[in-house]
């Protein structure tokens, strides 16, 4: 980790407000002073979007008037911190609903455990949701048996599940944070990946290497591995083609390298359309940005254009980007209520573009 953690027990005054009875659930933590706990919040570009369970990763969409988040459900497990997110044992998928932001925020019950999932045995992380008509697909990435991530879809009639799986994850599938977007054509494709622990460089010649390198070992000179992008079936159940490499370029027209760190791809894949232009965005990992890139087909190549998110307080840092009645939305996480990376929360705030097209970056924390 290259840059100072931020283990301040932020309570804001809502948690103080929530009733905890589980390990899991959010709790008070050590500042029990309502007035400490509110300058505490005011730290905070916006507030945990709810405090009943941790809550990461939020793939927000809207559908029929309401906006729908499907986000990862952390859980306090006992496995140590590594470089490679062990420490993330979720274990299944609830979804958030809401009229407006800002307004109430409805959990509803389980949508999806992994032990309903033939195939998987652990880590249920990042997901995502889409709909193709009276249907429902959440695809989520999990481990397997052997120890590889492999990306499952799950079906149901209710945005907000319970979601049915298919017995195999997606043929050809691997690494993870699926991110589904459906063009105004009406197809539909899958950006997907993460290095480190999404194991994309453990993926390299399209079978899974278990003894391939463990983290980031790619040569500082060298192109730098990429997100990929496949068209998903008709049936949004399979991938139509093999994946394709995202390549995110510079201001030289070159593949971002290896070694550019606070650049190059490293998971929490997003693409959204304005005015017409694709936008790829993602995380950079390790240096802990929410960047973006610019293209003009959902395939590419996007050129790099700069940052959307300064680094929240935790390691990780994921987003969505949706359009809500004419004005543009940015889903994130951080770790205000328990301090620790392994518990996160769910939050919104509103983006803005500059005349040229380009994003206005934003500060999750206040600085004074
Ligand atoms: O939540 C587990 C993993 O951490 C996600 O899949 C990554 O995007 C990062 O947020």
């Amino acid at each position: 980790m290259n840059r100072p953690q931020l283990h301040l027990l932020a309570c804001s005054a809502l948690v103080l407000l929530a009733a905890c009875s589980s390990k899991d659930q959010p709790t008070a933590g050590a500042n029990a002073d309502p007035q400490a706990a509110a300058k505490d919040a005011r730290r905070y570009l916006s507030q945990p979007l709810i405090s009943e369970i941790y809550t990461a990763d939020p793939s927000a969409h809207i559908w029929d008037g309401k906006i729908y988040v499907y986000p990862s459900h952390d859980i306090d497990g006992t496995t140590p911190e590594d470089d490679l997110g062990a420490h993330f044992e979720m274990r299944d998928y609830r979804v958030l609903s809401m009229d407006k932001i800002g307004g109430p925020v409805t959990l509803h019950p389980v949508a999806l455990d992994v032990s309903q999932v033939p195939w998987a045995e652990k880590q249920m992380w990042a997901p995502d949701a889409a709909r193709k008509n009276d249907t429902y697909f959440l695809y989520f990435p999990a481990k397997d048996k052997q120890g590889a991530f492999r990306i499952g879809v799950a079906t149901s009639k209710s945005p907000t599940g319970p979601f049915e799986p298919r017995p195999e994850p997606i043929k050809g599938s691997f690494s993870i944070d699926p991110a589904v977007f459906t063009d105004a054509d009406g197809r539909s494709y899958m950006y997907f990946g993460g290095i480190w622990g999404g194991q994309l460089q453990r993926n390299i010649t399209g079978t899974y290497d278990p003894n391939g390198s463990k983290t980031d070992l790619q040569a500082d000179d060298q192109p730098a591995l990429t997100a990929k992008v496949a068209l998903l079936t008709d049936d949004m159940l399979e991938f139509a083609e093999a994946p394709r490499d995202v390549v995110v370029l510079d201001e030289n027209g070159k593949p971002l390298l290896g070694g550019d760190h606070d650049r190059r791809f490293f998971e929490a894949s997003w693409m959204h359309k304005y005015n017409g232009k694709y936008y790829f965005s993602y995380s950079t990992g390790d240096t802990h940005y929410i960047v973006y890139a610019i293209g003009d087909s959902p395939y590419g190549p996007f050129k790099y254009t700069g940052r959307i998110l300064e680094p929240v307080e935790g390691w990780t840092t994921h987003h969505s980007i949706v359009e809500w009645d004419g004005r543009w939305w940015l889903f994130y996480a951080d770790s205000q209520l328990s301090g620790q990376t392994r518990l996160r929360n769910v939050k919104v705030t509103e983006l803005f573009y500059n005349a040229d097209g380009t994003i206005k970056t934003l500060d999750p924390l206040v600085r004074s």
